[in-house]
């Protein structure tokens, strides 16, 4: 049959159908039908391409045509369906449209994502960038750069989760990153000093989960390297940190750790904001509460990224993220964070 006739035939019978259609289900049936994929005109439109050239010229304005015709005749009739719909059943008393809407529920941004924000805009005041990285991570950036080779016993300090992909070697180099100082070592390598950077982000470490460990949690590392830091500067700029977040009366006190990526490394611990330093519950009686870990870089982790040890110093430091809310707000259960209970979740 000629097309440009059966054009004229799908339009009229179209057209007609569509002034028959009584409800809205029936317009839905009438759209697949006459507009779908399956539908006559679409297969025309579709083999357009087989035609000749002058043709598909004017077959194609034609069916072109009559598809806009019909999308608006469609979007018509879906109102005035719409609005008799609407008008039925307040006829029958069985809809009231001065009745309020339903709330539209706000949410809020998750605890650790505010503290994780709250810090990261503390250092960002003090010329620190933010970076952020892959939480599945090479042996290399998350041990090996760190200072902590194959087979050192540093490396129990981290229960790992390994990948199950194993290398030409039969090795097993993918690890989801333990802490995200991997990030760090990613950065140095890609840049020259001076270096400051904050790296926020989640880590995973293979534990039995309880109230007080769960096998992913949030950490936030920071490092600052360029000629001539020192060990003062390192000081200076956590005491500020741990004022800012903690309260500007504040006290610091630093004492000897270790952690094989710095030399020396220290722990850091503020006078407890629960008793001012007397002792009680949160600070076990000991009047501080342990924040966070630093040191100044190794001389071997700067070798590792190319810069010499002999031109340039850094520090660093790592801290848990779910120790502040836990500390703060005395929460019990560290699980609570992770389990999508809106009842804890809507408290912050
Ligand atoms: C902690 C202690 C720490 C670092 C993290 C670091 C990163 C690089 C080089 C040297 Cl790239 N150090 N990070 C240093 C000292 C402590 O974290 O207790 N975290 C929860």
């Amino acid at each position: 049959m000629d097309i440009n006739k059966e054009l004229e035939e799908l339009k009229s019978r179209a057209l007609e159908q569509l002034a028959g259609t009584a409800d809205l289900k029936a317009l839905e049936a009438w759209r697949v039908f006459c507009l779908g994929k399956k539908s006559p005109l679409s297969q025309i439109l579709r083999g357009l391409s087989d035609l000749p050239p002058e043709e598909r010229r004017s077959v194609g304005a034609l069916a072109n045509e009559l598809k806009a015709l019909l999308e608006s005749s469609l979007v018509q009739k879906r109102d005035s369906l719409q609005l008799a719909e609407v008008s039925a059943l307040q006829e029958k008393g069985s809809l009231d449209v001065t009745l309020p809407g339903r709330p539209i529920t706000q949410g809020r941004l998750h605890p650790t994502t505010q503290i994780v924000r709250q810090i990261c805009d503390i250092f960002v005041a003090m010329g620190f960038q933010v970076a952020e990285g892959p939480e599945v991570e090479w042996d290399y950036y998350n041990f090996e750069a760190l200072n902590i080779p194959k087979g050192h016993p540093a490396r129990d300090m981290w229960a790992t989760f390994w990948v199950d992909y194993q290398n030409e070697q039969g090795e097993r180099p993918m690890l989801l990153r333990t802490h995200t100082s991997p990030m760090q070592i990613r950065i140095m390598e890609k840049t020259s000093p001076p270096v400051r950077v904050v790296v926020p982000g989640k880590v995973y470490r293979y534990e039995a989960t309880d109230a007080t460990h769960e096998s992913s949690f949030y950490q936030i590392e920071g490092l600052a390297v360029d000629k001539g830091v020192t060990f003062g500067d390192l000081k200076g700029c956590l005491y500020e940190f741990a004022r800012r977040l903690y309260g500007p009366e504040r006290k610091a006190r630093f004492r000897c750790d270790y952690f094989p990526f710095v030399e020396p490394g220290v722990e850091m611990a503020i006078d407890c904001f629960a008793c001012a330093g007397k002792g009680c519950r949160l600070c076990s009686n000991t009047g501080w509460i342990e924040i966070l870990g630093a040191g100044m870089v190794h001389p071997d982790v700067l070798r590792s990224v190319n810069y010499d040890p002999d031109v340039y110093t850094g520090f660093a430091f790592g801290l848990g993220v779910e120790r502040i809310p836990i500390l703060r707000y005395g929460i019990d259960d560290i699980r609570l964070f992770y389990s999508n209970d809106l009842r804890f979740l809507k408290q912050f």
